[in-house]
């Protein structure tokens, strides 16, 4: 039986359990261990702007904002059994048998898509200052392939004077969840728990089992563990674009997506698979906009890698196509503007939707920035609707539609708020004060001739067969 296995054996079932970083992914992957373990205790960095939370957590509340079911109540139960306790004593990682990092690993910034491992490297170190024989070590956060491996067992082991696989078991589970439904991700979706070696996959399986109610657990290594998270947000984001691209040409061909995509969808039957997505002003958020550029990052540092001469990536040209649909808004405005005489210059444009999701205030690499910054480069007066978006850096942002669309030229609906699906034309118009606004649909939210035969001039994403219609 291999070093590590007899090292296990010794050390016997896991019964006290470790979560470094106590955000949306630790908290209540933390409380769920405590429901199956002995102990478990919650590090957190006493820093300005999260140590507060340890003091809220160990008083039983949840400092995560927005609604998430079942997730307060746990952690009261759990510190009312006393099974967990959040503390930013690092030193006493030295009494558990297993600890996981769910600590976030957001790009430096926007243009080198270099990641910052910053916070999960400190995470690290200070593990491996109390890491012993026989622990378990877990990353749950996205991380580039090979990272469990090499940035990750390259820091434990440096720092423990312990060896990865051999003294300790080190292992990459990905965390899945979706804010508003934390604790059923983790109990329900499948969790992927990748090891560097056997022994470690084995003992990460020992940790996650106990949690997952309707979920299975799907075993394989590390790396493969670290680009399956990557490439399940890449594929998505892949889908999305081959319906953004369709979407252009059907605009260049006068027809109406929307038909094609009911036709392409139609094609039903075993084993045809056609995930057809929706189009639309881009593509925003924390995942699809980062995982691409770590599973790129992953291959090609791997080594060498056979792939057609001279062709990009289809997975970056698929976050390029992505990216170009704001600027697809803005080449849809001028268009439409110009219609009626009108340049951004001396035009009010509102913009509604900010949340870079439908119905939620999620601001997180949003495709209305980039579009926003465009319209005010041209000096355009802008106003940003949102119902469920107060404020985004320094970005005012109402929530009266009526004030957003007084006098407004323009309108570009950037997010499908369910709010938008039922605006009125001949209202919408009043409260402009135009003979001939212009609308462009950047989430199909609207019913074209609605607006069109209220004098608006039109433009939606994909619709080539509304596009080119008379002005009433
Ligand atoms: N979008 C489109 N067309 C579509 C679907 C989405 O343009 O057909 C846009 C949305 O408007 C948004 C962006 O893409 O701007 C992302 O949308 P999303 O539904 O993928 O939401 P995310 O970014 O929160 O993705 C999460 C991911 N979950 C995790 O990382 C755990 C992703 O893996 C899930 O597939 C996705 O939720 C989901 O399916 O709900």
């Amino acid at each position: 039986m291999n070093e590590l296995r007899k090292i296990l054996n010794e050390r016997g079932r896991i019964k006290k359990v470790g979560v470094v970083g106590m955000g949306y992914v630790g908290i209540p992957s933390a409380v769920l261990f405590a429901e199956h373990f002995d102990h478990v205790i919650g590090f957190q960095r006493d820093s300005s702007s999260s140590g507060y939370k340890i003091e809220m957590l160990n008083n039983g509340e949840s400092p995560l904002k927005g609604e998430e079911p079942g997730l307060e109540e746990l952690i009261r139960k759990v510190r009312k059994s006393g099974r967990f306790e959040a503390t930013s004593d690092f030193s006493r990682i030295s009494e558990v048998d297993a600890v996981t990092l769910a600590i976030q690993t957001p790009f430096k910034d926007n243009v080198s898509l270099e990641p910052d491992f910053g916070a999960l490297e400190e995470g690290l170190s200070q593990v491996s200052k109390y890491l012993n024989r026989g622990m378990l070590v877990v990353l749950e956060s996205t991380i580039t392939p090979g990272t469990t491996k090499g940035l990750a067992a390259n820091i434990l082991n440096e720092g423990s004077g312990l060896k990865a696989g051999v003294d300790y078991a080190l292992a990459h589970a990905p965390e899945r969840v979706m804010v508003g439904r934390l604790i059923r991700n983790i109990q329900e979706h499948d969790r992927i728990v990748g090891g560097i070696n056997d022994a470690s996959t084995h003992r990460a399986i020992e940790l996650y089992r106990p949690v997952l109610t309707k979920g299975k657990i799907i075993a394989m290594d590390s790396t493969a563990a670290e680009v399956t998270k990557t490439a399940e947000n890449t594929f998505r984001d892949l889908q999305i674009a081959a319906i953004n691209e369709l979407a252009l040409y059907c605009e260049a061909m006068r027809i109406n997506v929307y038909d094609v995509r009911d036709g392409i969808d139609s094609l039903k039957g075993e084993g045809i698979t056609r995930a057809v997505l929706y189009p639309g002003a881009g593509v925003g958020g924390h995942c699809l906009t980062k995982d691409t550029y770590h599973l790129e990052r992953g291959a090609r540092m791997a080594g060498p890698l056979d792939y057609p001469v001279n062709v990009e990536s289809l997975y970056v040209v698929a976050r390029k196509i992505n990216d170009f649909m704001p600027q697809h808004m803005y080449n849809l405005t001028v268009d439409a503007l110009s219609r009626v005489g009108k340049k951004f210059r001396d035009s009010k444009v509102a913009i509604l939707g900010w949340a870079f999701i439908n119905n939620s205030d999620d601001t997180r690499n949003t495709p209305s920035e980039p579009y926003y910054h465009k319209i005010i480069e041209q000096g355009a007066a802008v106003s940003v609707h949102d119902p469920y978006v107060f404020e985004s850096g320094g970005i005012r942002i109402t929530q009266d539609l009526e004030e957003s669309v007084k006098d407004a030229a323009a309108i570009a609906i950037f997010t499908g708020h369910k709010q938008y699906f039922d605006l009125n034309a001949a209202k919408i118009r009043k409260f402009s004060g135009l003979k001939h606004p212009v609308i462009i649909d950047g989430r199909n939210v609207i019913d074209p001739d609605g607006f069109i035969n209220e004098g608006f001039v039109y433009k939606g994403i994909g619709r080539g067969d509304k596009n080119h219609h008379k002005l009433a």
